[in-house]
C-alpha cells in the first residue's frame, strides 16, 4: 500500500497544468494594426523571479486581427526545441533548457520571438495563453516539479525592428541559403547574425537580424536591414553573415558570386532607406550544416557532431506543417530527408567559417 502511495505522489508532480484560457491583454497602440498583411514582431517574455526553468510548453493564441507567421524559440535560454510552430491563430512552443542547475534560465526570460501578420483592421487584437506547462528542476535531485506561474507574469512586448535614424549607417542586403527554393515552406524568415568590419579591423556584431523571405521566379531570397549602431565607418566594410543553421560567410562586394578571398571589403552604406543600396549577396549562398556543437549549440563549424545529428534525424523522415521548424531540416521544406544530409556534405567540402 505504501508503495502505491509513493507512485501516485510521483505522478502528481507530472500532471500538466492546463488552465482555462488565460487573458494576456490587449495589444497596445504601439503595435496598432493599420494595414492587412503588415507584420508585427513580438517577444514572449516570462517573469519567473528566482525560480529556474528547465522546460516550457505553451500555446499562445492571437485572435481577431492577427495570424501567426513564425515562432522562434530563444535558444540562448532553451537549447532543445521540440516544437516552435505557427498554425493559424496559435503559436505552439515546447522547449527544454538543457544545462547545469545554476545555468538554467530564471527571472525575465525571453521564451520566443513571434511574428504575426494582420488579417483584419477591424476590432481589437488580443493575445491569450491557451495552455501552458512550465517546469523547473529540483535543487536536490533531478525530480521535476511544476512552477505555477501567474498569468500576469507572461507578457508580450513588441520586438525592436531597426529603423534608420538619419545618422547611423543603415545596411540593406539580401542573401540566399543553400537548398532553399520555392518548397522551403518552413523558412518564412531567416534570423541571422551580422558582423560588420571596417578596414581598420573595427567590428560590431548584430544578432537576431530577421530577414524576410522573398520569392520570385521559383527562387527564394531573404531580405533585411540592420542599423549599424556603434560603427563609425560607412565605407570599405566587410559583412559577415551567419544563418540559423549555417556557417559564417563573408561578403565584400555587391553581386558577389564566390568566396571573397581578400582582407577588408567594399561595402558602403548610407543612413536611410533611400540612400543605402540593396546589396545583393544572393549569388553566393549561405552554407547549411552547423546545427550543433560541443554544448549542443552552433559552434561555427560543420563537423562530426553536426553530421551525426543530421544523419540520425533525417532517417526519421519527420514532417511538420508549413511554417513549422525542424532543427535538421536544412533546406526548409518541412520534412527530414536525405537531401538535408546531402546539403551538409556539400558544405563540408567547402571551406569552414570565414573569420578574416
Ligand atoms: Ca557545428
Ligand atoms: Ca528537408
Amino acid at each position: 500500500m505504501r508503495k502505491i502511495g509513493l507512485i501516485l505522489l510521483g505522478l502528481m508532480f507530472l500532471v500538466s497544468k492546463t488552465p482555462a484560457e488565460a487573458y494576456l491583454g490587449t495589444i497596445n497602440s504601439g503595435v496598432e494594426v493599420s494595414k492587412v498583411d503588415s507584420k508585427y514582431h513580438f517577444k514572449l517574455i516570462m517573469e519567473t523571479g528566482d525560480y529556474r526553468v528547465s522546460l516550457a510548453k505553451m500555446v499562445v493564441n492571437f485572435s481577431n486581427k492577427l495570424k501567426v507567421e513564425s515562432v522562434k524559440v530563444n535558444r540562448e535560454a532553451f537549447s532543445g526545441v521540440f516544437r516552435e510552430e505557427a498554425s493559424g491563430e496559435n503559436a505552439s512552443i515546447y522547449a527544454l533548457a538543457n544545462a547545469a542547475y545554476d545555468k538554467l534560465p530564471k527571472g525575465k526570460i525571453v521564451v520566443a520571438e513571434i511574428v504575426a501578420s494582420a488579417v483584419s483592421t477591424e476590432g481589437t487584437a488580443t493575445v491569450s495563453l491557451k495552455e501552458y506547462e512550465v517546469v523547473g528542476p529540483s535543487e536536490t535531485s533531478d525530480k521535476k516539479y511544476q512552477i505555477a506561474f501567474e498569468n500576469k507574469n507572461i507578457d508580450m512586448e513588441p520586438a525592436s525592428v531597426p529603423t534608420p535614424n538619419g545618422t547611423t549607417g543603415f545596411l540593406r542586403f539580401k542573401v540566399s541559403a543553400a537548398g532553399m527554393n520555392a518548397n522551403a515552406k518552413c523558412a518564412n524568415q531567416l534570423p541571422v547574425s551580422v558582423m560588420v568590419m571596417d578596414n581598420n579591423g573595427v567590428s560590431k556584431t548584430y544578432n537576431e537580424v530577421v530577414l524576410q523571405r522573398k520569392e520570385a521566379d521559383g527562387k527564394v531570397n531573404f531580405e533585411g536591414s540592420v542599423l549599424l549602431e556603434g560603427m563609425s565607418s560607412k565605407n570599405s566594410l566587410g559583412v559577415f553573415i551567419k544563418g540559423p543553421k549555417h556557417i559564417q560567410v563573408k561578403y565584400g562586394e555587391n553581386n558577389q558570386k564566390e568566396f571573397y578571398n581578400k582582407a577588408g571589403g567594399q561595402v558602403s552604406v548610407g543612413v536611410s532607406e533611400n540612400d543605402s543600396p540593396m546589396y545583393d549577396f544572393t549569388g553566393f549562398a549561405l552554407m547549411a550544416g552547423d546545427v550543433t556543437g560541443e554544448n549542443g549549440r552552433q559552434d561555427g563549424l560543420i563537423d562530426g557532431r553536426d553530421f551525426s545529428l543530421v544523419k540520425s534525424e533525417v532517417v526519421k523522415r519527420t514532417k511538420v506543417a508549413e511554417g513549422g521548424y525542424l532543427a535538421a531540416d536544412l533546406n526548409g521544406n518541412c520534412i527530414l530527408e536525405s537531401q538535408d544530409l546531402a546539403l551538409l556534405m556539400v558544405s563540408l567540402m567547402q571551406k569552414q567559417e570565414q573569420l578574416y
